[in-house]
């Protein structure tokens, strides 16, 4: 039975369901009696396994096909009536087209299945940030990967209203996982998503990825605010005042770590602290002191498990204790807990790896094999998290100090630098390069532009959203967070990384949130600022980070920036503008300015 007297929501779910055509119809309430049903359903059919109920409360695992074990960029489709408003980053087609290709793959998809309808929120409900969507689907894994990452359920639908149309509708089949006939497809002007023959979490959380960036980016433009591949984070100083960052890398470069790091000793003797808002998107809107305020549309973590353990991210590993769903890890079979490269150095003997195969762990690795896909995933409820922000839940968000930008760079780009200004820093967002993760299907170490970190989720025409990004600015004037770039990632001759990175990333934070309280002043370059010698805090590093190595790390190498430059300018011309990308003149000025200032 319906849980919303909404006449639009419930037209909608009826057309669906005279689509696809499902036995059986649930709609999702949120109640732990259903949540539990479903459960011990998914367990009872195989979907789940259930995991050691002491070591591991309330956690399951699941396994994917092993053709379906990521994002698929080249099967994801933004359909706008107009080719042009997708723009150069996205995959196109009309969508009246897109619909009549659909249709018949979804007709009668569902007999034989029940169709779960799920209510969600994305942000706190009662925020007016917050934003609602209706998922269909025919998984319970989605169903339960749904409760953990959004505020699921009837009161979802408080938010909506029983009048409002302004619901994202979300359909989804795992079909017959045919990688075929999979298509991630958003529909922007009909705030609608349709993905079809995945069960991967990134095609499949339709709430997360689909709605949270791509549908949100192109509502934001239209709105006026602005929804970014971000983490959101709490620096807590001595004097207890808590400055708020937001940071933008592309996937599997460690946002999740950076959003829940344990500061150095030295700080936290002196008192800093940390607070996790948020690990992956962040929905930003100017506030009425004028100021920018996030909120994290999600509630809780999807994050990749390899090279997750109690020293690179605690929390994270923490957050995983309860209540967890993991995706394509390995299961040790002694305990019937978990395991993936980069927990411990002690692979389990009797382990089941990622595709299901009962193999001698130790062996097994030594060959080279990985017993979890590495992009094997846990989706943990934010509140385990043991530094999650006390503002996670606040409905007005917190207001943003710092944005920073940031990607894998073996060379060129330092350790850190600050634009000019807020249209410098649209600049430097718009340069964002990164070596490829494990994240998205393809090849993986090939350094490819990702703007802003978002070129596989803005929901629109990329050219238009660097000028939105110029128009918030123009908004927010003298309230606008200062835009900084990071690389954790620099390597000297003989590939090695330069700086420790993890909890010692706090020391660049710190001089970050000195910059943005004009602490301390910097050195110009071509390029930006950069902090003055003896600015970085290396105390407790200091062996490890000798004066020569944080010379090599902040150097700003006149000839490769010369390349990076033309690079962009290549990129700006060939891959954007040539694509039908309206690139701001703005950002070709700040082009030329490096340039010449380059040329110097
Ligand atoms: C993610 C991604 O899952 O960016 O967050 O791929
Ligand atoms: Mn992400």
């Amino acid at each position: 039975m319906s849980l919303t007297q909404n006449p639009n929501v419930n037209k909608w779910v009826d057309e669906m369901i005279a689509l696809t055509k499902p036995e059986k119809v649930v709609w999702i309430d949120g109640s732990e009696e259903q949540l539990a049903a479903l459960k011990a359903e998914a367990i009872a059919t195989g979907e789940m396994i259930e995991l050691n109920q002491e070591k591991l409360p309330g956690c399951l695992y699941h396994r994917t096909q092993p053709n379906d074990v990521a994002r698929v960029e080249d099967r994801t489709f933004i359909c706008t009536k107009k080719k042009e408003d997708a723009g150069p980053t996205n995959n196109w087609m009309d969508p009246q087209e897109m619909y009549a290709k659909l249709t018949p793959m979804y007709d009668g998809v569902m007999k034989g299945r029940t169709m779960y309808v799920i209510p969600y929120s994305m942000g706190p409900i009662g925020s007016p940030l917050a934003k609602v969507g209706v998922e269909v689907t025919d998984s319970i894994y989605v169903v339960l990967n749904m409760d953990i990452m959004t505020r699921m359920g009837k009161a979802a639908f408080e938010n909506l209203g029983d009048t409002s149309d302004d619901f994202v509708r979300c359909l989804h089949s795992k079909a017959d996982v045919d990688p075929e006939g999979r298509y991630i497809v958003q529909f922007p002007e009909d705030n609608a998503i349709w993905s079809i023959n995945s069960a991967y979490g990134g095609n499949v959380l339709l709430g997360k990825k689909c709605f949270a960036l791509r549908i949100a980016s192109y509502q934001g433009k239209n709105e006026g605010w602005m929804a970014e591949h971000m983490l959101i984070l709490g620096v807590k100083k001595p004097n207890g005042e808590v400055k708020y960052i937001t940071a933008a890398f592309p996937s599997a470069c460690g946002k999740t770590n950076l959003a829940m790091l344990i500061p150095p000793e030295g700080y936290k003797k002196d008192g800093y602290e940390v607070f996790t808002v948020g690990d992956d998107i962040a929905w930003m809107k100017q506030g009425e002191d004028g100021r920018l305020y996030a909120i994290n549309p999600e509630n809780g973590f999807f994050g990749v498990a390899p090279g997750t353990n109690a020293k690179s991210n605690y929390n994270a590993l923490a957050s995983t204790m309860k209540n967890t769903i993991f995706t394509n890890v390995a299961i040790n079979n002694d305990d019937m807990t978990v395991w993936w490269e980069g927990l411990d150095k002690n692979p389990p003997e009797n382990a089941t790896e990622w595709k299901g195969a009962k193999v001698n762990g130790k062996e097994f690795t030594a060959s080279g094999e990985k017993l979890a896909h590495p992009n094997s995933r846990f989706t943990a409820p934010a509140i385990n998290c043991p530094c999650i922000s006390p503002e996670f839940n606040n409905p007005a968000g917190v207001p943003i100090s710092a944005i920073i930008f940031g990607g894998r760079r073996a060379s060129t780009t330092p350790l850190v630098y600050q634009s000019f200004d807020w249209t410098h820093g649209t600049y430097i967002g718009s340069a964002v390069s990164s070596e490829t993760t494990a994240a998205a299907t393809g090849a993986v170490g090939v350094l490819r532009h990702d703007p802003m970190a978002m070129k596989p989720f803005i929901g629109y025409n990329v050219g238009d959203y660097w000028q939105h990004w110029l128009d918030m600015g123009a908004k927010l004037g003298e309230n606008a967070p200062k835009i900084f770039n990071v690389n954790w990632f620099k390597k000297d001759e003989d590939g090695n990384f330069l700086w420790p990175g993890f909890g010692d990333n706090m020391r660049v934070l710190d001089w970050i949130i000195k910059r943005c309280e004009d602490e301390v002043d910097a050195d110009e370059t071509a390029i930006g600022y950069i902090p003055k010698k003896g600015d970085i805090n290396v105390e407790g590093i200091e062996d490890e980070v000798t004066p020569e190595i944080m010379d090599k790390l902040l150097d700003v190498d006149k000839d490769l920036w010369t390349k990076e430059i033309a690079e962009m300018r290549r990129y700006y011309n060939d891959d954007i503008a040539a694509n039908g990308g309206k690139i701001p003149a703005e950002l070709y000025e700040v082009l030329d300015k490096i340039e010449a200032n380059l040329a110097k």
